[in-house]
């Protein structure tokens, strides 16, 4: 069938606002938020519900043709990107984005995938419930997106990535069929947990379409801390200090260089409320039993003293606290507004934190002089943002590549959050063993035979 047919068809599928053809109208869709990745759709179909994306996907697969689901195109990796052939279907699933259904028993939501995060967290919220997920571009990130790229954030560590929230999914698979697992279950070992194979995919083996997400309830007090810290492994000292004094309440524990802050300070006109230094963190703790601010306060008494830490500041308002946390999650524009930059989102074992970073400082000195490392990120769960402002023309390649094999060295891994997407196809290629490769290409060919789900995408075109 050629383009002009299956446009013709998509449109008698969609009402006069499903389907973009204009160049114009298609250009948000053509690249990523970075600007880094882009390609030509052939057309974007905004379908209104589960049963037109099936026909979209349908009228697709008997085309041909590819498909390229997006979300809020928030990702860093390219996975909602199509490529330059113009003939891949961008499917937008923004027009989805209903609240179905929030259970205050279950403490559980039903969501459609182009629900916004932050508008989802909101409706929780109303009902004393929290959706711990919770990341920098919440206010675009939809919940197809979140779900498909098994989002991290910084809760990660008190509530686990995206994937230890979904209790139900309902996916569109290659040859259009809907799959409707939306099930409120916390236990369901009625044979196999087939969700699992379309959560952190990216959209290679099916499309998501709506979810059931755990909530969990809204902690009634919530104590939010800068501290200032002399090295890495300090740092550490500091998380196992903070598990031990308040357990399971800590909820966020994010590590930042000072070049990291020195960068948000400049270019997004924040004040850093202390002095420099090589290190901060910025923890956060929240409970609903009373006394969680003494604790916090006590501890960090104790970690001033040990000299632990060199400087804490405690926000005393909401407005502290969220001023706190713009220094935190303003890193990723300032460091855009720098200049080029190179991304590594990396995770090793938590112990070895301090290890890979100056094993990694070590060789990109080395090799790449004239490199300035922005290291930031999840400290808490062994995620860290290792990300290098380069001058232009760098070759990420053979940059990727070193920081990768220091990654893998110390027992990492090279996607800790972001996923595979286009960008680190190569280097997944590379970094895994070939039989987890082969396992990988066994799944794909099995849902998605004729490679028509985001190609190129994780897995190269086989
Ligand atoms: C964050 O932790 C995001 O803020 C973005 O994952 C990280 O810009 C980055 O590399
Ligand atoms: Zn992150």
């Amino acid at each position: 069938m050629d383009a002009a047919t299956l446009i013709a068809e998509l449109r008698a599928l969609l009402d006069e606002r499903g389907l973009l053809t204009a160049p114009g109208d298609m250009e948000p869709y053509a690249h990523d938020w970075r600007g880094l990745f882009s390609g030509t759709p052939l057309c974007v179909a905004l379908p209104r519900s589960t049963q037109e994306v099936s026909a979209v996907v349908r009228a697709c697969a008997a085309a041909g043709c590819a498909l390229v689901p997006y979300g809020g195109n928030t990702g860093l990796s390219g996975g909602a990107t199509p490529d330059g052939s113009g003939r891949q279907v961008v499917l937008s699933l923004s027009r989805m984005a209903a609240i179905r259904k929030i259970d205050v028993f279950g403490e559980t939501m039903e969501l459609e995938a182009g629900c916004i995060l932050q508008t989802a967290q909101e409706a929780a919220a109303e009902h004393g419930l929290l959706l711990p997920i919770t990341l920098a571009a919440e206010g675009s990130a939809r919940i197809g997106g979140i779900v498909s790229t098994n989002a991290g954030g910084t809760n990660v560590l008190r509530y686990g990535m995206t994937r230890s929230r979904v209790l139900g999914l309902e996916v569109v698979t290659a040859d259009g069929q809907i799959v409707d697992g939306m099930r409120q279950l916390r236990k369901d070992n009625a044979g196999y947990d087939w969700k699992q194979w379309f959560i952190g995919t990216e959209g290679t083996l099916g499309i998501v379409t709506r979810a059931v997400l755990q909530l969990a309830p809204m902690p009634r007090y919530r104590v939010t801390a800068l501290l200032a810290v002399p090295t890495a492994a300090a740092a550490l000292n500091v998380l196992r200090g903070a598990r031990q004094a308040i357990g399971d309440t800590l909820t966020a524990f994010e590590l930042m260089s000072g070049a990291a802050l020195e960068l948000v300070a400049r270019h997004q006109q924040l004040r850093l409320p202390m002095g420099d230094s090589p290190w901060f963190v910025l923890l956060e703790a929240s409970s609903s039993l009373a006394g969680l601010r003494d604790a916090v306060e006590a501890f960090l008494g104790e970690v001033l003293e040990r000299e632990e830490v060199s400087d804490a500041v405690v926000a005393e308002s909401e407005r502290q606290e969220a001023e706190l946390w713009a220094l935190r999650e303003s890193i990723t524009e300032a460091e855009s507004k720098e200049g080029p930059s190179i991304k590594h989102d990396v995770s090793v074992p938590i112990s070895e934190i301090p290890a890979f970073l100056t094993a990694a400082n070590a060789v990109v000195g080395r090799e790449f002089p004239g490199t300035r490392v922005n290291a930031f990120g999840h400290a808490g769960d062994g995620n860290i943002h290792y990300n290098l402002l380069v001058p232009q023309g760098t070759d990420s390649s053979a940059v990727n590549a070193l920081v990768h094999d220091v990654v893998v060295a110390h027992g990492g891994s090279i996607s800790a959050e972001h996923g595979v997407g286009q960008y680190r196809v190569g280097e997944l290629l590379r970094c895994k063993s070939p039989a987890e490769i082969a396992l990988a290409q066994r799944i794909k060919k099995a849902l998605d035979p004729r490679n028509l789900l985001n190609p190129g995408k994780v897995l190269p075109i086989q």
